[in-house]
């Protein structure tokens, strides 16, 4: 179904599920928690967490819509505003007139980060959360504490936040530096990657000789194309163009195809097992004797559902299908139903 309230091409994801994406655990680190508010300030502060709930917290509805296509609206987050916390101390703002960006950084192995013009920051007002729906923020949604950063694709809402940074130019968070995701980040706009990684001469290159194996081609722009029997193992193809291309016994076992258009495609025989699948398009496409087996389907689509609920462009399985039970439980309750009316084997 379409609604007014979601943005363009985001599906909501059923009730009571909340998809874990990206980083599952924090650092270990015995130390206790604090926030450091550093960078471009007056002085640097320490803030404990402790110190943190005990100031007035608020509960917010907030719509939530991560760039693998799911969205869940009106998620409820208690926490305290990031601009009442740095406004706590002293009444005026700590930032100095050089920041123009902050920088989010989370209590995680990779010290993962993303960041937001200082603007955007006053703009949109992101909570520091310490609860969602009312309970505590659970460990891999990012608890004891996370950002939650309205009006942007999640990827903006760093889990286990350690460290806000205000900074005098960007510095590009783990995302958008080393995935393409769109420094932007507006579900509005669809700003959801940055364009190709490779050139056109060196994609026809790789389309003529049918092997992607283990290569990072995000957003590559294969549609029509003859890829009978390609290789691309491993391949990082987010954001891909395959729609009606010919894929007959392709090899996508563990690729990164979230996002990937396929609409359309021939993918009888297809292997896709232990591929991420979140947000791919596989309306229209013939998926028979295809396997999906340990492939992740968070925000897929296998039909296009309109406004009135009509349904057209039902990908095709037969009894050679292989799919994920749990898989097939994670897709909206209308995706689901097209899925097991194909009744594909479900293993
Ligand atoms: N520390 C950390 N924060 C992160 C990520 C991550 O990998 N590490 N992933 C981001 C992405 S892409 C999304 S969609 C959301 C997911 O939050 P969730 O797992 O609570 O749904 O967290 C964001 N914040
Ligand atoms: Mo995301």
């Amino acid at each position: 179904m379409i609604h007014p309230e979601i943005p363009p091409n985001q599906q909501l994801v059923n009730d009571h599920r909340w998809p874990v994406v990206g980083e599952k655990l924090p650092r270990c680190d015995h130390d206790p928690w604090t926030i450091t508010i550093a960078g471009e300030v007056e002085s640097e502060r320490v803030v404990p967490l402790s110190e943190l709930t005990s100031m007035p917290l608020v509960r917010r509805q907030i719509d939530v819509h991560c760039v693998t296509r799911w969205s869940k609206l009106k998620m409820s987050f208690t926490g305290i505003p990031l601009l009442d916390l740095i406004h706590h101390c002293d009444s005026k703002p700590v930032w100095n007139a050089s920041a123009r960006f902050v920088s989010f950084v989370a209590r995680s192995d990779r010290s993962h980060s993303t960041s937001l013009p200082l603007q955007q920051v006053i703009a949109l007002d992101p909570l520091i959360a310490v609860q969602a729906e009312g309970k505590p923020m659970a460990t891999e949604h990012g608890g004891p504490v996370r950002m939650v950063v309205p009006g942007k694709y999640f990827y903006k809402s760093v889990k286990w936040i350690e460290r806000i940074e205000f900074l005098e130019d960007d510095r590009l968070g783990y995302w958008e530096a080393d995935a393409g995701y769109h420094n932007n980040a507006d579900p509005w706009r669809e700003e959801r990657y940055i364009a190709a990684t490779i050139g056109k001469q060196e994609a026809a290159r790789l389309i003529e000789q049918r092997d992607f194996s283990g290569r990072e081609l995000m957003s590559l722009q294969a549609g029509g194309r003859d890829l009978q029997q390609l290789n691309a193992r491993g391949a990082m193809l987010r954001n891909a163009d395959f729609r009606n291309a010919n894929l007959r016994g392709a090899n996508f076992a563990h690729a990164n195809l979230s996002n990937a258009h396929l609409h359309s495609a021939d993918l009888r025989r297809a292997d896709f097992r232990g591929a991420d699948l979140e947000g791919a398009d596989f309306s229209g496409a013939d998926l028979r004797a295809a396997d999906l087996r340990n492939a992740s389907l968070f925000g897929c689509s296998f039909g296009v559902i309109d406004a009135k609920g009509a349904v057209t462009d039902v990908a095709v399985m037969d009894a050679m299908t292989k799919i994920g039970r749990d898989a097939v439980d994670a897709l909206t309750s209308e995706q689901r139903a097209l899925v097991e009316n194909q009744r594909p084997e479900l293993v």
